[in-house]
């Protein structure tokens, strides 16, 4: 019923919040971040918890926020969404029309899964992959002369790669054995020739990921890898493996040692915890792990089910997201890890975010009224502190901020310099640049002095590991499904994708055509000094 669907501009409490939004919370009064609202804006959650006193809010704009929540029936879209209802569509112009059941790849945990079909055929290729692996580890899958696979090369690009790279490096740590994985995406040669110079091919698995199965880039990858393959004297179906939607080009298991299925259901940018991502992961880490990493995912997905904005750490996020966003003006979202393992995860968010709520179009087919998805980017800190913090806190752009902490570190290893350990270190610069950011400072110079007022909040977990890893994943993609039914948009489509690959063939065949005939990729063409 895409017509009972409402987008905050329609709700009530969108003229509170514009009318709260005239003077928000001024972060840099005398005694505004005071103990008690530094100790109470803290939004508990299972393995994350969200401090947000450095939010331009009061309970008065949170009580409006969980009004915006309430009427636009954020959870219980969730829960729609979650239960397989066809959320992939827009009003009565052809699309996608496909349930959106990423959550179901997760939802191994709970006796009553929300999408039990669904589950069930999670579950299925899950076993599929518990047996491979467990040929790998006995060695009843190997290379010719009997030895054992230690690199898996993973080929694929935009959803079939970020999200499966920034989980692998988060998990470094956990990482079985002489087991390793390198990643091939650009359609750069460069890219390719770069990882073929430093694997042996003889131990290595080849994994292409592509749940069409035609991606332009993908498959020229895989037949790039396939040649070098034959040129070492190897056997490609020995060493090839797929992740692809049923019956797409690519569903041809004959050509792979073993082929395994992602649904139309699953988004590519939602896919981390579908085959996509745990074919790899699960080479990497084993399949015990790859559960926790599926644990960690499952229970944000039960927590985002809470409705009370207080309570749900994803909803919270996507809230105060709105009000930057939409009441405060903020176009730019910054994700600032304080973890070098999640060094790649803003270019996974950067993503998702992007991918989803990047649309000018709401469900209803009507155009959207308000600006949609920010401009989201990020580098984990403190290195960032180097750069770029310089426009955050000074700059005429004005940041929303998130920063992402943990207390312990990952590996443990670490030692006491001039009274602090270097963890402690990177916690201390974390709490201090969103306190900084939020109470600016005055000085005579005015080339010293901080404006303040600018918002972060910090999610906050123990330690970086499958099960937060997981559950960081899940949380976000939570809170951009919020986003998107706030602005009333199909966050699962992406028709400017598609567009992209459309346009590069039309450039490609004109490149292969021997004509004269001038047209506009001919000229293009020319002026790039290509033809
Ligand atoms: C993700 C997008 C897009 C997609 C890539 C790769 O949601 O649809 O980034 O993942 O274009 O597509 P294939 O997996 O089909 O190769």
């Amino acid at each position: 019923m895409a017509n009972a669907w409402k987008s905050i501009q329609d709700c009530e409490a969108f003229g509170t919040l514009k009318r709260l939004a005239e003077h928000p919370f001024d972060l840099t009064a005398q005694r505004a971040l005071t103990p008690e609202r530094l100790q109470s804006c803290v939004c508990r959650g299972e393995v994350f918890d969200l401090l947000y006193p450095c939010q331009r809010v009061t309970s008065e704009v949170l009580d409006g926020l969980q009004s915006l929540a309430d009427e636009c029936a954020l959870v219980d879209q969730f829960a729609e969404m979650r239960s397989g209802a066809v959320m992939n569509r827009i009003g009565k112009f052809p699309s996608e029309e496909r349930q959106v059941l990423h959550t179901a790849s997760r939802d191994l945990f709970s006796p009553v899964p929300a999408c039990e079909a669904a589950t069930n055929q999670a579950k299925a290729e899950l076993e599929r992959l518990k047996a491979f692996l467990h040929e790998l580890d006995q060695g009843e899958v190997c290379n010719a002369d009997g030895e054992a696979f230690e690199t898996l090369i993973h080929i694929g690009i935009g959803g079939s790669y970020l999200g499966p790279l920034s989980i692998y490096e988060a998990l470094l740590p956990y990482q079985k054995k002489n087991r390793k994985v390198f990643f091939i995406s650009n359609v750069d040669p460069d890219d390719s020739a770069a990882v073929l110079d430093q694997v042996d091919l003889s131990k290595s698995l080849v994994l292409v990921v592509s749940k069409s199965g035609n991606t332009l880039e993908t498959l020229s990858n895989e037949n790039l890898v396939r040649s070098s393959l034959k040129e070492a004297g190897l056997d490609p179906a020995r060493h090839c493996l797929a992740v692809t939607g049923q019956s797409s080009p690519m569903d041809n298991p004959d050509r792979y040692l073993r082929s395994f299925y992602l649904f139309d259901y699953i988004g590519g940018r939602f896919s981390s915890t579908s085959m996509v991502g745990a074919v790899t992961l699960g080479f990497s880490l084993g399949y015990e792990q790859l559960l926790e990493f599926l644990k960690g995912a499952s229970l944000i997905d039960y927590t985002a089910m809470e409705k009370d904005i207080r309570k749900n750490p994803s909803m919270l996020l996507a809230m105060l997201g709105i009000w930057n966003h939409n009441f405060l003006d903020m176009g730019t979202v910054a994700i600032l890890p304080y973890s070098q393992g999640l060094h790649r995860f803003p270019a996974h968010l950067q993503q998702c975010d992007m991918e989803s709520n990047g649309k000018s179009v709401q469900r209803s087919s009507l155009p959207v009224q308000l600006k949609t998805g920010p401009i989201v980017w990020g580098e984990p800190g403190t290195n960032g502190q180097h750069a770029f913090y310089q426009l955050l806190h000074q700059g005429t752009e004005d940041v929303a901020v998130e920063f992402i902490g943990f207390r312990r570190s990952q590996r443990g290893k670490d030692m006491v310099v001039k009274g602090s350990s270097s963890q402690q270190k990177l916690v201390a610069n974390l709490l201090a640049q969103s306190l900084a950011l939020a109470a600016g400072k005055d000085d005579e110079n005015p080339n010293r002095s901080f404006q303040g007022n600018r918002v972060s909040s910090i999610l906050m977990g123990e330690q970086l590991n499958p099960k937060s890893m997981g559950a960081l994943v899940s949380l976000y993609e939570a809170k951009i499904v919020f986003q998107g039914f706030c602005w009333n948009v199909n966050s699962f489509d992406q028709e400017g994708v598609q567009l992209g690959k459309i346009l590069a063939v039309q450039i490609l065949s004109v490149m292969q055509e021997e004509t004269e005939e001038e047209s506009t990729a001919a000229a293009f063409l020319k002026a790039a000094g290509i033809k």
